[in-house]
């Protein structure tokens, strides 16, 4: 067995910002003109009237300021509520793959490494843009990389599963560098229209170089230590989107065709499973919680990745132990405790711990556990 380390990562940061306020006033505005196109049928008490968001309230239920969108003007329409990407041929770059391969070059250049020295990729994201070619053969052949690619889902832990992947394909021997890619475009499976969900989610890419620890040249290396993973089912994150909707006869436009959820139960649920997930993946390495310099947690709720600091360490969780990347991105999916390492990581020193765990839809849990060389 090889040891394997993480020696690179990349971000790409789409070029506008929506924030709350901005997004408040859209769907106020969408929320009036609804309710005065249905005025009849509300003062009959048949159609129910649409309510306002607000700015606190979506501050204080989920540490969210903001968020990062490719395409700003659709999703603030009052008459649309959702982006505007123009189709592309097939001739042409997907803009998934346009995005991971953005990110992947950052990722590769941290590294030290070129495309042709990558002999795996794999894209991992909540959603991917089409059935096939798979997403990864696309970015491996934009890259000019070697070896083979596929594409994975496990919605918000797709980057920690397929870390765990790349671990397992290079300390056997199967793989030299894999190249893992989260390209999570959200904007386009959100239900920006529902007030419940408007505001969690925002778009980025992040990518991952995972090698092997004897040629790796990079300044900064991170070794893994080990990974662990589990799925619990649950409806309390579900989108039915799928190829079978049109052979169902099922509407398109129906509100479970986009991203949904039973938000408290997913909070209350969740943090348990995802606390003694890592203290039990912890001590399996014989590593106390409070030996841990660093949780790059998943970013979904700012309270959810107290209350896990909490569980684990009985303390706060300052930017120190757990940073928040959650407040200027908004709920990434996958990429959310890739973006946190990639932040929130300079001032370690050698030999410090960190833990980057993902948790949601599925239930999915996935960490791994991480050793400054
Ligand atoms: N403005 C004002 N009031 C509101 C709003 C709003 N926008 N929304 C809801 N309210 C009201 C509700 O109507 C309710 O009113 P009342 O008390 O009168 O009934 C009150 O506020 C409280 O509502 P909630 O109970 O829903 O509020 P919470 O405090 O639970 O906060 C959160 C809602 C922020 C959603 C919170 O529950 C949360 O963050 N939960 C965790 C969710 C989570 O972790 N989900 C993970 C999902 S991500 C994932 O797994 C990846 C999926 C794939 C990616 C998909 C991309 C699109």
């Amino acid at each position: 067995m090889h040891d394997v380390v993480i020696s690179g990562t990349g971000l790409y940061q789409p070029p506008h910002v929506i924030t709350n306020a901005e997004l408040v006033e859209a769907f106020n505005r969408y929320v009036d003109l609804q309710n005065e196109q249905h005025a009849e049928a509300i003062a009959a008490g048949t159609h129910q009237a649409l309510v306002h968001s607000n700015v606190e309230f979506i501050e204080k239920a989920s540490g969210i300021k903001q968020r990062y969108v490719i395409e700003k003007d659709g999703v603030l329409d009052p008459t649309r509520m959702y982006p505007r990407f123009q189709e592309r041929a097939d001739d042409e770059i997907s803009l998934m793959a346009e995005i991971a391969v953005d990110a992947a070059r950052k990722a590769l250049a941290a590294a030290g490494k070129r495309p042709e020295d990558v002999d795996a990729v794999f894209c991992s994201a909540a959603n991917m843009q089409r059935a096939y070619p798979a997403m990864a053969v696309e970015i491996q052949q934009a890259l000019g990389a070697g070896g083979y690619g596929f594409d994975m889902n496990v919605a918000c832990s797709s980057a920690t599963f397929a870390l765990e992947q790349a671990y397992n394909a290079v300390r056997s021997g199967a793989s030299k560098c894999v190249l893992i890619v989260n390209p999570e475009i959200t904007s386009a499976h959100l239900e920006w229209k529902d007030r419940d969900c408007h505001f969690i989610f925002g778009d980025v890419c992040t990518a991952i170089v995972v090698e092997r620890a004897d040629l790796a040249t990079a300044p900064e290396q991170w070794s893994i230590l080990g990974t662990k993973l589990a799925t619990q089912f649950s409806n309390n994150i579900r989108n039915n989107f799928g190829f079978m909707n049109k052979a169902e006869d099922s509407d398109p436009d129906a509100r479970d065709k986009t991203f949904r959820q039973e938000g408290r139960k997913v909070f209350k649920e969740v943090v348990p499973i995802a606390a003694a997930h890592i203290e039990n993946h912890l001590a399996s390495l014989h590593i106390q919680p409070t030996d841990v310099s660093r949780y790059w947690l998943h970013q979904a709720n700012l309270g959810m990745n107290q209350l896990v600091i909490k569980k684990l360490v009985g303390g706060e969780a300052g930017a120190e132990i757990a940073p928040l990347i959650l407040d200027t991105y908004a709920n990434t999916a996958s990429a959310g405790s890739v973006i946190a390492f990639h932040e929130h990581r300079a001032n370690l020193k050698s030999g410090d711990l960190g833990v980057i765990c993902s948790f949601g839809a599925g239930y999915s849990v996935g960490s791994v556990v991480v050793k400054k060389r």
